[in-house]
């Protein structure tokens, strides 16, 4: 009988949620192949006074076990500690970060109501596997209430250099809180290594032979497991009447231009403003190139409240605009900027008929829209994926046209090259690409995660 798995994440896949991100769509495979199990989460609800206990009840083989929060909640743990001192730090975004200690105060509370409800939905022989940054201190918490049996944690985003890391003033207490779980798995070796450098050089950690580090008076391990997607599912979305329609939507105003395309939550980490910039310069060295491309950027808005969310919509709206007036003309946009949302499977017919798709983010965990982008192509005639060098993606994807997002000439010329491909060379890098989506992709993350789970056990 294999364990029964027990899933935390801020948020789920709860009926009525929209199931459009790539985590939620892991998850929730990883809990039906499973034949079922808990997730627990966030219901998305902000209540008034705080509710006892959790909401239980199943959805297929699922239960889910939905906590509420407060606003004072919502604000402290979620959009303050959560999302403006962590998310801005772990991606090397030290200047946008806001450290407050009531925040972090209540992202610990939450943490350990969290933490409590959880461990009372749990069975001792379960398998607990919490994710992401808003859950760094349950495992602690989990452990706190008594709870010992195997639990593992997975970052999606990066882990930042120790000496980035350190200006939470809260450092040591979440790397403590980390330690409690018995595998915590990154996504790239670049953010293990930073782990375990932090660990043995700030905190006295010592390796063993095994790969393990004894600190905190604990064992715990730290790997790499890249997350990816489900390419089957992408091109058999890449082929379906709503995409088909899309694409035929898109193609009759752009005509026979060719798409350079772009898919983002609209997140200061994922390099909006300079891959605009990027497209301009292309547009100014190469006039020939002018009124034959079509840019279209996806970017729905995300994190609204958070005050350096609205100063970068603010700054894209007057960048796309600037462009489109600097080299628009009576018959064409140069910009497509569009600030909302898509069904997937309009994303998997843009993607199918984009030449070239940039990913250029100034700093990603791993990255999924480039994943998802080669498993979209038409292998006879494929697009180019340009990738930025900080996506935790260009670790697994060599083959893409690498480039660093700050060097705007350096993308421009990118972009140009990507546009001029000749057909051999774009099947070439696409053949040495969906090799590697296909290899690493989602059910290998979860069983790579999960079998190196139980193997603490041993
Ligand atoms: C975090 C890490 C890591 C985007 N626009 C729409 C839409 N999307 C989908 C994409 C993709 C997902 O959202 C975005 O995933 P990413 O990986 O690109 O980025 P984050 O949201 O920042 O995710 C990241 C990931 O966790 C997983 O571990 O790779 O590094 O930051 O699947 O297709 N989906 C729909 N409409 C849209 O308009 N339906």
């Amino acid at each position: 009988m294999p364990r029964r798995l027990v899933i935390a994440s801020n948020r789920t896949a709860a009926p009525g949620e929209p199931r459009a991100g790539g985590l939620a769509v892991a998850l929730y495979d990883a809990l039906t192949e499973r034949g079922g199990g808990v997730w627990f989460g966030w219901s998305g609800e902000v209540v008034e006074r705080e509710t006892r206990g959790v909401r239980l009840f199943a959805d297929g083989p699922i239960d889910f076990a939905l906590a509420d929060l407060t606003q004072p909640e919502c604000d402290g743990y979620y959009l303050g500690y959560s999302n403006r001192a962590l998310w801005p730090v772990f991606h090397y975004r030290t200047d946008l970060a806001h450290f407050d200690e009531g925040e972090f105060e209540a992202y610990e509370a939450v943490n350990r109501r969290f933490g409590r409800l959880l461990a009372q939905q749990t069975r001792p022989d379960d398998l607990v596997w919490i994710h992401d940054y808003h859950f760094l201190l349950m495992g602690a918490e989990m452990r706190a209430s008594g709870w010992e049996g195997l639990m593992g944690f997975f970052l999606h985003i990066p882990f930042p250099a120790p000496e980035v890391f350190t200006s939470l003033p809260q450092h040591q207490r979440l790397a403590r809180g980390l330690c409690a779980f018995d595998l915590v798995g990154f996504q790239t070796d670049r953010d293990a290594a930073n782990f375990r450098r932090y660990l043995t050089e700030q905190c006295g950690g010592v390796q063993n032979a095994d790969g393990t580090i004894s600190v905190f008076e604990r064992v715990v391990r730290a790997e790499t497991f890249s997350i990816g997607i489900d390419p089957e599912d992408m091109l058999s979305l890449a082929g379906s009447q709503e995409a088909l329609a899309a694409a035929d939507r898109l193609g009759r105003i752009i005509e026979n231009r060719a798409l350079v395309l772009g898919v983002d939550r609209m997140d200061y980490s994922k390099g909006l403003p300079q891959r605009m910039a990027a497209f301009g310069r292309m547009l100014d060295e190469s006039p020939e190139l002018r009124g034959t491309v079509s840019f279209l950027q996806i970017a729905p808005p995300s994190r609204e409240s958070v005050d350096a969310y609205q100063a970068l919509r603010v700054e894209l709206d007057g960048l796309a605009g600037r462009i489109n007036a600097d080299y628009g003309d009576l018959d064409w946009v140069p910009i497509r900027y569009l600030a909302r949302g898509y069904p997937r499977e309009v994303l998997a017919g843009l993607y199918r008929i984009a030449r070239v798709a940039l990913v250029t983010p100034l700093y990603d965990g791993m990255n999924l829209v480039a994943k998802e982008f080669v498993a979209a192509q038409d292998p006879e005639d494929p697009g180019v994926l340009i990738l930025s060098e900080f996506a935790g993606a260009a670790e697994q994807m060599p083959d893409a046209l690498l480039v660093n997002p700050h060097d705007i000439a350096g993308m421009a010329d990118a972009i140009e090259r990507g546009l001029l491909m000749p057909v051999e060379e774009r099947r070439e890098r696409w053949n040495a690409l969906i090799r590697g989506v296909r290899q690493n992709d989602i059910s290998w993350w979860r069983r790579s995660f999960l079998d190196a789970l139980e193997a603490c056990a041993q």
